[in-house]
């Protein structure tokens, strides 16, 4: 309902118009590596400074720090004539490039290609589909080989992805005690990110990743840094392929990318394979009943919509995507933040 207030003055209207704003002055900042450049540092500088250190502008360098103190991404100490500029601790955490915590790829996927795609949500909207042809030109039907369209797409695509669970890892994956679960498969496990904060917490669990052939080879090339035998690989298609048998199947941002159909086609098949008194669980953002939120899954439900052959479901959806492929029963949790678990056990 809109109050007195918005209607004399419809300022959340203007902040809506201005979200995308918003959104461009963080991923540039961030790509130009202004958040790296004062962590560097260590102390604050000046927008010269800054300015010359990253090849920029004077003028165009000093609207987009002051933009960013406005977005209270840095904050500015103003010096006798000079602002002296420097991260306030979010972006120090979440923004400069390095860090465990580091959402920089997960900001500039945003940028360079969700960006880009929502040019084309109307087109998404009437159509029905994802729209790949229009903003990148490319005709295959294939989800993924759309979404990896050269080797350095499918790269920013899987650090981008690794990143979210720098946040929302360990609350998806402690939602339940999964450590009767030792043989743990996660399908579609992509650079690996959960896998090795689902290793953390469950000293006796073993995780495989399962993936595309040319998913493992990037992993393997760019992604594992130490040699950690908890973790295996395995190269395959989860539609065409046999799954080995396992104690647990994560799936987690998995069936948000396909229609019903194949959803429980991939359930069905993963639940014929599944130990008994094993399960699946699925990670994924879960919509209200009556889909009138959270905010963030309705928005990444367009998302899919824009960029594959899937959307966002109520925990009641997944459910019977479940019970269609013939598990019995099924838990929700609802973490509060981005993503949440079901089990479905067998
Ligand atoms: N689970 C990871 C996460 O949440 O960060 C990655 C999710 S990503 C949206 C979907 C993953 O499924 C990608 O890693 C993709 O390569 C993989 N995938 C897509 N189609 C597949 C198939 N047919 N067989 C195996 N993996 C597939
Ligand atoms: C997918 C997940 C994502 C396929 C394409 C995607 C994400 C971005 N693009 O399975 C991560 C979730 N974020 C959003 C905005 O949907």
């Amino acid at each position: 309902m809109s109050s007195a207030e918005d209607l004399e003055y419809p300022h959340i209207l203007i902040q809506y118009q201005n979200g995308f704003l918003i959104s461009k002055v963080m991923f540039t900042a961030c790509e130009l590596g202004i958040f790296d450049l004062l962590k560097e540092s260590g102390k604050n500088l000046s927008s010269k400074v800054i300015a010359e250190r990253l090849g920029c502008s004077l003028h165009g360098m000093e609207r987009l720090l002051d933009a960013c103190v406005g977005l209270k991404l840095l904050r500015a100490e103003v010096n006798q004539e000079e602002a002296l500029y420097g991260n306030t601790e979010i972006s120090n955490l979440y923004l400069t490039k390095l860090g465990p915590k580091s959402q920089y790829h997960n900001l500039m996927y945003y940028s360079k290609t969700i960006y880009l795609c929502w040019h084309y949500l109307a087109d998404a909207v009437r159509e029905g589909k994802k729209q790949y042809q229009r903003a990148f030109g490319i005709s295959s039907k294939d989800v993924f080989e759309a979404l990896y369209r050269s080797e350095e797409e499918m790269i920013k695509f899987m650090y981008g992805l690794n990143a979210t669970w720098s946040i929302c890892g360990r609350d998806v994956l402690v939602a339940f005690d999964l450590s009767p679960f030792t043989v743990i498969y996660d399908l579609g496990g992509g650079a690996g990110a959960l896998a090795h904060e689902c290793i953390s917490l469950y000293p006796n669990s073993a995780v495989t990743i399962f993936d595309l052939p040319k998913v493992i080879e990037t992993t393997k090339k760019h992604f594992v840094s130490s040699e950690e035998r908890r973790i295996t690989y395995h190269e395959g298609d989860f539609f065409k392929d046999h799954i080995p048998e396992a104690d647990l199947y994560i799936l987690a941002r998995i069936l948000h990318d396909w229609e019903d159909e194949k959803c429980v086609q991939l359930l069905t098949k993963v639940q014929k394979v599944c130990k008994p008194g094993g399960g699946v669980l699925l990670i994924e953002t879960l919509l209200n009943e009556d889909k009138s939120g959270p905010l963030e899954s309705q928005l990444y439900s367009l998302n899919m919509l824009v960029q594959t052959e899937g959307k966002e479901r109520t925990a009641t959806e997944y459910g019977e995507l479940l019970t269609a492929a013939g598990f019995q029963e099924t838990e929700i949790k609802i973490t509060g933040k981005l993503y949440d678990a079901i089990l479905g056990r067998k």
